[in-house]
């Protein structure tokens, strides 16, 4: 296969090429290698959770293949099961990811975490606000304690209690369905736990019982990602508008190159203020621009929003970073982390540096980040990279490509952008946007990359189609990272890719702003996704609309982690139409697969649509715009004729 198959982008294909001539392996040679993949796996249907299997069953096969596993399982039961573990794999990574902080909360309240501190006090008496807890002539430090203890309440469900945060998330009318098909969960971790019980050997066979279980873990995963959102905003500050760069030419030659990869903002942003503090060692050890921070996946992400961190790549490229010969050290914290970055590191002088107990890689150096002791321990993984800069000896290879990309869109700032246009009633702008049909809708694009399609390839073309046909994009995770480093989060690519509706819209609020904003909104990490929840949310309170009634969509074109599996399930259940843009392994089950992309629609409004075209895609989710606005449309003359 050549490069320009597996990758759109320069970068990428550049780094391939040199991966060619050296030898060295990527998950994109290793694809080959592994193809063709198994047919079983693929479809769901193999079983290995007990140790009577693998049973692979077949139902496909005109009743000649096995139709049943050894215990008796069919095939829907066993492709549940499986759909049912995926997810409480996502939602264990990401309330792991929120629980850690909301723990770092509470050791800022007892003064055990010294190296942190409030940043955002306004969002943190939101919050309490939200949940319920009083502010009123109380100390900021006895707030921050019972935000943190509430959170932290959330992993256990105490006495059959439902978990707190997600009802500051989503709509009334939406927790009321959520709750009357008994999907609430009652304490995150009980939630993961049921699902690893019930999808064990001889426990739940039903495959709409256990869907819907899967259900509730899904929405468990969606309140560890609200709360990851909303105590990472309180700790280091809600993000605000901020220009940056993207792609493999972010990194310097001429500087220590430190890549953060991974999600916990807990590490990476003390690791950006020891960069700070040891810059003038970094230069007396030659590095003429001292130290280069840039991000990989989520990591980076939660840096470019906050402090406008560079990203240097994408899940898909991690690899390639290295194969530069310029990235000193890489620092890694948990998820999306590809075990073979040590042995590539090997060819190199990269230091790769594991940094938390339950994330270690075979080879990598090992420094334990401690929540005590992060500004000291960020300090030696700061040093740990500058003694790596003094051993480069391979040729630097850094390919002469990178974006420039806008990134920043909380909701508050957004909003305060709205506000800028109409300060009493920021809503409307958006309400009347759509109303007029100067944005036809909202597009969630969310996810990864996934070898199984060409690198961004899906991303970008979907991307593209939809904004050409006015409908407002917003991104987050390597979706993000993936239509920043390819132009669209530039004001420039209003121009020259919006469709007319879409242009007088980003026109109205930059000219309103005084800033020019660009073409598609960068969101943040994986788990700011929650943030895109809560700008529908607001919408729909502000409008007594449903989430399952806005003209909303979310898109996963390339998606690959358990993570993605998880925010789909939620997105349906949140009543999103959701595009994913691989298949997932439910096609062995006609049964699960029909709940997925049919059934669900009726029960939430949303429903999964699998379409690994993106020029298809792109129509599939403007028809499904089209038809919520057709419906409001008819809801609204039903409406008047009703009240004359
Ligand atoms: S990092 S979960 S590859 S978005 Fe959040 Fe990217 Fe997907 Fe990991």
């Amino acid at each position: 296969m050549s490069f320009e198959d597996r990758v759109i982008d320069p970068a990428s294909e550049e780094m391939l090429q040199i991966a060619e001539e050296k030898g060295h392996e990527s998950c994109f040679s290793r694809y080959e290698d592994m193809t063709p993949q198994c047919g079983f796996g693929a479809a769901g249907v193999c079983c290995t959770i007990c140790l009577q299997g693998p049973c692979r069953v077949n139902p496909s096969d005109n009743g000649k293949g096995n139709q049943e596993a050894i215990c008796g399982a069919r095939d829907y039961t066993i492709v549940a099961r499986n759909l049912v573990r995926t997810i409480a794999g996502g939602a264990a990574n990401h309330s792991g990811h929120a629980r850690h902080v909301a723990e770092v909360l509470r050791e800022v309240a007892s003064g055990k975490a010294e190296d942190y501190e409030i940043k955002d006090e306004a969002k943190l008496k939101n919050m309490a606000t939200a949940l319920g807890i009083e502010i009123e002539g109380r100390e900021t430090n006895e707030i921050v304690k019972e935000v943190a203890e509430e959170a932290i309440s959330n992993f256990i469900g105490y006495h059959g209690e439902e978990v707190s945060w997600l009802k500051t998330a989503i709509p009334e009318s939406r927790y009321n369905l959520l709750n009357d098909c008994d999907v609430i969960p009652q304490g995150i971790n009980d939630v993961i736990a049921d699902s690893m019980h019930r999808t064990a050997m001889g426990v739940d066979s039903d495959p709409l019982n256990l869907i819907f279980g899967g259900l509730e873990t899904a929405l468990s995963d969606f309140t560890g990602c609200a709360m990851g959102t909303d105590l990472s905003d309180i700790l280091f500050g809600t993000p605000e508008l901020v220009e940056s760069e993207a792609n493999l030419g972010v990194l310097e030659e001429d500087a220590v190159n430190l890549v953060v990869h991974g999600h916990d903002p807990l590490l990476s942003e003390k690791v950006v203020e020891a960069a700070k503090r040891l810059e003038d060692e970094a230069k007396a050890a030659g590095a003429e621009k001292g130290i280069k921070i840039s991000g990989i996946c989520c990591t980076g992400n939660e840096l470019l929003m906050r402090q406008g961190v560079s990203l240097a790549a994408n899940y898909t490229s991690q690899e390639l970073a290295i194969m530069t010969g310029a990235v000193d050290a890489m620092v890694v914290d948990v998820q999306c982390l590809m075990p073979s970055l040590q042995e590539i590191s090997r060819c190199y002088h990269t230091e790769i540096i594991t940094t938390m107990e339950i994330s270690k890689i075979t080879g990598a150096k090992h420094i334990q980040f401690n929540d005590a002791t992060a500004g000291a321990d960020a300090d030696t993984i700061v040093k740990t990279a500058i003694e790596a800069f003094k051993k480069r000896n391979a040729e630097v290879n850094i390919p002469d490509y990178k974006s420039k990309l806008m990134a920043g869109f909380s909701v508050e700032q957004i909003v305060a952008v709205l506000e800028k246009v109409n300060a009493d009633d920021p809503l409307s702008v958006v309400t009347d946007a759509l109303a007029s049909g100067d944005i036809r809708g909202i597009a969630l694009f969310a996810g990864c990359n996934n070898v199984k399609t060409k690198q961004d390839q899906n991303h970008l073309k979907i991307a593209k189609e939809l904004v050409k046909n006015d409908v407002l994009c917003v991104a987050t995770g390597c979706a993000a990272n993936s239509l920043g480093k390819h132009g669209l989060m530039i004001p420039e690519a209003v121009e020259e890719y919006a469709g007319e509706g879409l242009k007088k819209f980003i026109g109205q609020l930059s000219d309103a702003a005084g800033v020019e904003l660009p073409l598609v909104w960068h969101m943040g990490s994986c788990v700011d996704n929650s943030r895109a929840v809560k700008l529908a949310t607001a919408l729909a309170d502000y409008t007594g609309l449903d989430l399952g009634e806005l003209p909303v969509v979310a898109t996963a074109p390339e998606a690959m982690h358990e993570k993605a599996v998880s925010i789909g399930s939620w997105a349906v259940t949140l009543g999103l139409p959701t595009h994913v843009g691989v298949v997932p392994p439910v096609t062995g089950s006609t049964l699960v697969t029909d709940v997925a992309t049919n059934i669900a629609e009726d029960v939430f409004g949303g429903h999964f649509i699998v379409e690994t075209d993106p020029e298809a895609a792109a129509e599939k989710l403007i028809d499904k715009i089209d038809q919520r606005n057709w419906m409001l449309e008819m809801k609204a003359k039903a409406k008047e004729k009703v009240e004359g």
